[in-house]
C-alpha cells in the first residue's frame, strides 16, 4: 500500500495544514497520529460566510450548464485520484478500502447525475385562468448552504450535497465531523484543482471550516445560510431542525435508521444470507442504512440464523487496508462501548448473544475492533428501539406478515428497509402505501448501498429530507411562481371586480 505522505501529497495536502494545529487526528486503525490541524475559530467563520455570499452573487449568474462543467472536470479530477482518496478514507474512518472506492465511486456518479442536471433545472408552464396570461414556476439559485456531515461517509455525503448545490447556482460551506477532517481536506484540495482546471471559478465557492459542535452551531445559527443539509445522529438533528426552523431557514435532515429486513417463508435464503451479511456487518455496522433487525418468519427462523452464524464465523475482522478484511475497526473506544452497553440490554431483554467481543486488543491496544453481533431474540411486541452505530444484529420471530410489518414500523425510525420474498402478493405490500414506512423499501436487496439516482433519506427521527437523486436538487433552489400579463386588459383572479 502506498504510504501516508505519498496519499496526502498525492492529494495536493501541503505539509504545513497538517502539523501544529489543535485538532489532533487519530487513525481508527491502530490509534496512531495522523495529523494536527487546526480548529476554525468563530472569526474565520465568519469570514468563511462572507466569502460564501461574494461567491454566490457572481455563481448564481454563471448558466446552470456552465456550472456543470466545473462538476463534470471534479468528476474526472475524483477518478484520476480514486485510488488515494479511496485509501485516505480507510485511512481515517476505518472503512476498508473496498468500501472506501466505493464511497469515492459514489462521488463519481453523483457528479455525472448533477452536470445532467445541470441542463434539466426544468420548471413548469401552469394553466392560467385569466386570457392573455402566462404563469410559469421557475427554480433559481438560493445562496450558500451549509453541508454538516459524519465521518462514516465522510465524502460521499458532502459531494451528494456539492454536486447538486453547485450546478444550482449556490455556494457551500462543509463542516466534517471532526473525526475525519483530513478527507474534507483532501476533497477541497480536489476541487479547487478542477476549478483552476475550468478557470474563473470564484474564490470561495466550496469552503471547509473544522470544528466540533461549537462551529456547526454557528453554521446553523447563521442567517446567511439559507439551507443546512445535516447527516448525523437524531441527537444532532433534534438541535439543527428547531435552531434552523427557528430562523426561517430551510433544513435538509438525515439522521438516524434502525433498518430492518423481513425475511419470508418463500425467500431465497442464499441470497437473503448475502446481503444481510453486507447489511449488518459492512462498514462495521456504521451505516445510517445499516441492517440492523431481522423478522424472519418462524419457519425459516432457525435455518436463517444457523446460515448466518455460520457465515459471521467465516468473517476477517481486522485492518481495512488487507484484501481479505471485510470488517475493520469501530471508529472509537465510544462506539465499542456503546456496542457492549446495547449487547447488556439486549440479554436483559432475553437476547442471546454470539460475538460482540473486542479483538486484536494485543496488536492494536489503541484501536477497537469487535466480533460482529447476532442477538437471537424471543417473539416480542416491540423491537429495539434505538440505533447504536455498530455491528449488531438482532433477529426476531414472525408469524404473519402484518405482524412482521407492525413489528417493522414500530420504531421512531424510517430510513431504509426489505424484504426477501418470491411471493408477489407480499413484495408489493411491502412496498405499498400499507407496508414499510421508510424512505426506503427495497425487495430482494439489502437495506443499505443505495443508488445515488434515487431520492435518499427517511422518515420519522430520519428527519424526514431527501438527499442525492430524483428531484432532491429542489431542496438546493428557491422557487418563483411568475405571472405574466401580455393582454391589454386587467382582470383579477378569482372573478374579482375592483373598478375604480
Ligand atoms: C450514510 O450512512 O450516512 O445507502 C449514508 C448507503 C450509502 C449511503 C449511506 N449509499 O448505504
Amino acid at each position: 500500500m502506498t504510504d501516508k505522505q505519498t496519499i496526502f501529497s498525492n492529494l495536493g495536502l501541503d505539509a504545513a495544514s497538517l502539523s501544529g494545529g489543535n485538532l489532533a487526528v487519530h487513525s481508527p486503525i491502530d490509534g496512531s497520529l495522523l495529523a494536527e490541524v487546526s480548529l476554525t475559530s468563530a472569526a474565520q467563520f465568519n469570514d468563511t460566510v462572507d466569502r460564501a455570499e461574494a461567491a454566490f452573487q457572481q455563481w448564481r449568474s454563471v448558466p446552470a450548464p456552465k456550472r456543470g462543467e466545473l462538476i463534470r472536470v471534479f468528476g474526472n479530477v475524483l477518478r484520476e485520484h480514486k485510488e488515494d482518496l479511496g485509501a485516505l478514507v480507510s485511512m481515517e474512518c476505518g472503512k476498508i478500502f473496498q468500501e472506501g472506492l466505493g464511497e469515492v465511486q459514489e462521488m463519481i456518479d453523483i457528479c455525472d447525475l448533477a452536470v445532467g442536471l445541470s441542463r434539466q433545472l426544468f420548471g413548469l408552464t401552469i394553466a392560467s385562468e385569466r386570457p392573455g396570461h402566462r404563469m410559469t414556476e421557475s427554480w433559481h439559485p438560493i445562496g450558500p448552504v451549509g453541508v454538516i456531515s459524519a465521518f462514516n461517509f465522510p465524502v460521499a455525503v458532502w459531494s451528494w450535497n456539492t454536486a447538486l448545490a453547485v450546478v444550482c447556482g449556490n455556494s457551500v460551506i462543509w463542516k466534517p465531523s471532526e473525526k475525519t477532517p483530513l478527507t474534507a481536506m483532501a476533497c477541497l484540495s480536489l476541487m479547487n484543482k478542477a476549478a483552476a482546471q475550468v478557470g474563473d471559478i470564484p474564490e470561495g465557492l466550496c469552503q471547509v471550516v473544522i470544528g466540533a459542535a461549537d462551529i456547526g452551531e454557528q453554521m446553523v445559527n447563521d442567517q446567511r445560510i439559507p439551507v443546512i443539509s445535516a447527516t448525523g445522529s437524531t441527537a444532532m438533528g433534534r438541535k439543527v431542525g428547531p435552531a434552523v426552523a427557528a430562523r426561517f431557514g430551510r433544513s435538509i435532515l438525515e439522521l438516524g435508521g434502525n433498518n430492518a429486513i423481513i425475511v419470508a417463508p418463500s425467500a431465497d435464503m442464499d441470497m437473503a444470507v448475502r446481503a444481510i451479511l453486507f447489511g449488518a456487518v459492512g462498514t462495521a455496522g456504521q451505516r445510517c442504512t445499516t441492517t440492523r433487525r431481522i423478522i424472519a418468519h418462524q419457519d425459516v427462523y432457525d435455518s436463517l440464523v444457523a446460515a448466518l452464524k455460520q457465515a459471521y464465523g467465516a468473517i476477517r475482522v481486522g485492518d481495512p487496508m488487507q484484501a481479505e478484511t471485510l470488517v475493520g475497526p469501530l471508529i472509537d473506544q465510544a462506539a465499542f462501548d456503546a456496542m457492549q452497553r446495547a449487547l447488556t440490554q439486549a440479554k436483559q431483554a432475553g437476547g442471546k448473544v454470539s460475538g460482540g467481543q473486542r479483538l486484536l486488543e494485543d496488536q492494536y491496544p489503541d484501536a477497537f475492533y469487535a466480533q460482529p453481533a447476532i442477538v437471537e431474540m424471543p417473539e416480542v411486541e416491540q423491537t429495539v428501539q434505538t440505533e447504536t452505530f455498530a455491528p449488531i444484529l438482532y433477529i426476531y420471530p414472525y408469524r404473519e406478515l402484518d405482524q412482521a410489518i407492525g413489528l417493522h414500523n414500530d420504531v421512531p425510525q424510517g430510513l431504509s428497509s426489505a424484504i426477501f420474498t418470491t411471493d408477489m402478493r407480499e413484495a408489493e405490500l411491502f412496498t405499498s402505501a400499507v407496508g414499510s414506512d421508510c424512505g426506503i423499501a427495497n425487495v430482494n436487496i439489502g437495506t443499505s448501498g443505495a443508488e445515488i439516482g434515487g431520492a435518499f433519506g427517511g422518515e420519522k427521527e430520519t428527519g424526514g429530507g431527501r438527499e442525492s437523486g430524483s428531484d432532491a436538487w429542489k431542496g438546493y433552489m428557491r422557487r418563483a411562481t411568475s405571472t405574466v400579463n401580455y393582454s391589454t386588459e386587467l382582470p383579477l383572479a378569482q372573478g374579482i371586480e375592483f373598478n375604480i
